[in-house]
Formats: C-alpha cells, structure tokens, sequence
C-alpha cells in the first residue's frame, strides 16, 4: 500500500508524525512504515471502517478475525458502561471472585459441545491468545508431573500454525520468521508439516488419501521422540493466519486416533474458529473430535474488549483440582469483570441473532457458491471456505497451477488495489483471505464479491504487464 503523505489533510499528517514517532506496532517495519505514514482508523458501523480521510472500507476481515457480530453494537459498549459503573476491576486471587466472570465460565461450559470424558466444566482466563496459550502450556507440564510422569514435556505443534506472539505462543506457532528472531522455539516444543492439500499433496493424491497422510506425520513425530515424552499436540481447527489452511475431512479424526493411542493431550486453539466463525459454537463440533484444552479469545467479546482464555477438560480439570492445591499461576486481569459482562452481552447478541446456525445453514453455503464462482478467475488456482472464513491462491498459470513462487508480492499487489478499491482482505503469501463478520446479508456478501472480482481483474492485469504470468 502506498499511501500518498502529501495528499493528506493536516490532521491525518499530524496523527501519522505522532504515530511514526511514538507508537512501535506489532509485525511491523517501522522504518517503513514511516515513509508511507500509516492509516488512520478513526470509525466503524455495521461491517464498515472508514479511514481518517473520510475512506469507507469494507471490512472483510472483522478487524482481525474478531468482530463477529459486526461494529457499532450499543449493548457491548452499554454492558462495558455499567459493569464500570458497579465495579469496573477486582481481581481473582485469593479466595475472590466476581458476577460477570463466574456467570461467563458456567455460560462457556454450558455452550461447550459434550466432549465425553474429556468436557468442559471450567474456564481459565487470560486477556488474550497468546496469554491463554502459555497457560495451556503450564497447565500441561503440571497436569502430567501430577500424574508422576514429569518426563512429558514435549509439546508438538505444526509449521506454518499461530498460536500467539509471548515466548510460548510464538515456539508453539510454526511461522519460521518468529522463530529466526529471539532463539525461538523454546526447549521442548517441535513441529510436523501442516496440512496443506494445495502445496503438500502428491501428483494425484486423493484428499482423503493426503489427510490420512499428514496426520501421519504426528504419529511418526511421536514415535521418533518417544510416546513416554510427548505432553500434548496443539492445532488450530483450521489454520487462520497460517492462510486459511482448511484440513481434508479424513485428518481431524486421524489424529484423535493417534492421540487418544499414545494418551497425549489435544490442545484445539480455536481462538479464531470458535463462536460461530465454522458454524458452531466451538470448532471441535464441526470436525466431530474431542479436545483437553480448547483456547478461546478474538470473538468471545467479538474484539470490544480484550479477554481470553481456556476451557479446561474435566481430564485435566480433574487432576489440577483434586491433586493439585495452589495452582502458581494467573494474570491480574484473569476474569476482568467489564471483559466478562461485555463477553455475555456478546454471547447473548450471537444466541439472538443465531449467529452459528446463521453460518451452518445460510451465509456459510452461500458464501461456498460465491467462492465457487471465484475459482473460475483466471488468476485463482483454487478457491475455497470453510464456514464464514474463505482462502484462494494466486496462480501464475491456472492450468498447470503453477505458483508465483518468489514473487510472492503478487499477494501484496492484489491487498493494495483491495485497500485503493474499499476492501480490507489479508494477503498470507500468494493466498488471499477472508473471515467477514457472521452477521452480513447477501447483499453485503454479494457487495464483498464483486469487490473481490473486481481486485482480482486489476491484480491479472498488473501481474500480465509485469510480465509474471506463465
Ligand atoms: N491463537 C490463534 C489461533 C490466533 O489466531 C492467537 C492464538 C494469539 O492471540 P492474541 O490475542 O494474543 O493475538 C491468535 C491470534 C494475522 C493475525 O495476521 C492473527 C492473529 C493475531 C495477529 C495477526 O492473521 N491471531
């Protein structure tokens, strides 16, 4: 994105010289970023933001996979008000607790799907992913010295996955530039490939044939470790910042099987497929496997307020409680009463608005028709969603699908004329993605689409001049 200082009112400047000077951002290049001048975000309504330049830009991303229920709900910001009013902080250490945190965990294990031995009765929180994630992390390595077997430490996760930005989350998530600064990952936390039909299959390959295949892999990984060492094995239902990487129908279930084979815990980081984003509640429904752990945030307050945390298996549950005493661990914000009255509010809104059914029966299958006709483009390779989140690749040549390889920019190219043509969709490499807010009409679905093929056009005609199609 370029964006052109000069042609900015005096406010925007004056918001943009404050920013470069004193405000580092999270994943970014600021030397960069300090010579284009960032966008300014200054409002939103329904599935709208509009910059400080008065720009309206349809926000395909709910912020940041967050926004499920969409901007602009007075009764979030109204519960946030008069939780503040009554009692806007108490903390939950030592023998306290507060109405909106103990109401919001009997909620969450009320809408926690049945999970067998292994349900949830109990929430543990945190203030975000990443927080969430290192608890589970420590939850793990105290539940099996527990159980005598304090050996089991090695936690397994998968290249390319996300799961925070701390020291834990970030040697748990699989991204090699996170790892290549601050000798990540941490000891005792490795990784499997991830399952990507489009790049890891084989000439031929069947779906199903490939999904068996990649959760293979966790098995082989157990194997060569030693069963009696690993702890847990942690994924995201479906891998979001990783580019929308949806898993074929064959691996969910393969890989219950090979933890429930070793008795290793499963770790489900829904922290972007729960709430309705896969058309259920939680993500584990969907793919029909059942989870120790489940780490939740982004959309439990739909991003109004930061909170986050894990529902906690009664395997787990269990043993920390009835074995455990004082667990030494925990946050000041763990169960921040304004960040649980405004996640009930939230909760309430999706129950209402029937916002997961919404996904399963409705905008989801609509949305997999539009994305149909979106494969037909000739830059896309192949199109695809997976409830209310969607992912195409970028191709260099449609027949043979061959990608752009090191000109990976293209994805930049085609988020640039997205942002100059009112569209907020993310670009991971040469895969474009999606995950609109759950409440969208048709015709706001319709509004997305055609923005889309009108980018993608722009981006072919860009790519063609450069000379980089095949
Ligand atoms: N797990 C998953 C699955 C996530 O998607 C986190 C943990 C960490 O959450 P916090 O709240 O600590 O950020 C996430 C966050 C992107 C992007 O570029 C995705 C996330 C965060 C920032 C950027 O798509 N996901």
């Amino acid at each position: 994105m370029t964006v052109l200082v000069s042609n900015m009112t005096a406010a925007t400047r004056e918001i943009q010289a404050l920013d470069s000077a004193h405000f580092m951002h999270p994943f970014t290049d600021h030397g960069d970023l300090a010579t284009r001048g960032s966008r300014v975000i200054t409002k939103s309504e329904d599935i709208y933001i509009w910059d400080s330049e008065g720009k309206k830009l349809l926000d395909a991303m709910s912020g940041l996979w967050c926004v499920n229920v969409g901007y602009g709900r007075k009764e979030l910001a109204d519960a946030a008000y008069q939780q503040m009013m009554k009692l806007p902080f108490y903390n939950s250490f030592f023998q306290t607790t507060n109405v909106p945190a103990v109401q919001l965990a009997a909620k969450l294990a009320e809408l926690a799907p049945d999970a067998g031995e292994r349900s949830f009765q109990h929430v543990f929180y945190s203030s975000s992913g990443s927080e969430s994630n290192d608890s589970n992390v420590r939850m793990v390595r105290r539940y099996w010295d527990l159980l005598d077997q304090p050996q089991r430490k090695v936690i397994i996760s998968r290249l390319n996955a996300y799961h925070g930005s701390t020291m834990a989350g970030a040697s748990l998530g699989g991204m090699s530039g996170m790892h290549a600064q601050g000798d990540l990952p941490i000891p005792n936390i490795t990784h499997i490939e991830q399952p990507y039909f489009f790049e890891n299959a084989l000439p031929g390959e069947s779906s199903d044939d490939f999904g068996l295949r990649a959760a293979g892999w966790l098995e082989t990984k157990i194997l060569e470790i030693g069963a009696n060492k690993v702890a847990a094995f942690i994924a995201e239902p479906v891998q979001g910042a990783g580019g929308v990487i949806i898993p074929p129908a064959t691996y969910w279930p393969e890989i219950q099987r090979i933890v429930d084979k070793y008795g290793i815990l499963l770790i489900s980081d829904e922290v972007i497929c729960a709430f309705g984003r896969l058309g259920h509640w939680f993500a584990y429904e969907k793919f029909g496997y059942k989870p120790d752990l489940v780490t939740f945030a982004k959309a439990v307050t739909s991003g109004y307020i930061p909170l986050g945390g894990v529902l906690v298996g009664n395997r787990v549950a269990t043993v920390l409680i009835e074995k455990g005493g004082e667990f030494n661990h925990g946050y000041t914000y763990s169960g921040h009463p304004v960040a649980c009255a405004v996640a009930l509010a939230n909760l309430e809104i999706m129950e209402r608005e029937q916002l997961p059914q919404r996904v399963h029966d409705d905008i989801g299958p609509y949305l997999a028709q539009k994305f149909e006709e979106i494969s037909e483009h000739p830059l896309v390779g192949v199109a695809e969603t997976c409830g209310f989140m969607a992912g195409l690749v970028l191709v260099k040549n449609k027949a043979t699908r061959q990608r752009f390889g090191e000109n990976l920019s293209v994805g930049m190219i085609c988020r640039g004329h997205c942002f100059k043509n009112g569209l907020i969709m993310r670009a991971v490499g040469d895969r474009m993605i999606i995950a609109p807010p759950l409440t969208m009409t048709h015709a706001q679905i319709d509004e997305m689409v055609a923005l889309i093929a009108q980018c993608l056009d722009l981006t072919y005609e860009e790519v063609k001049t450069k000379g980089w199609l095949a």
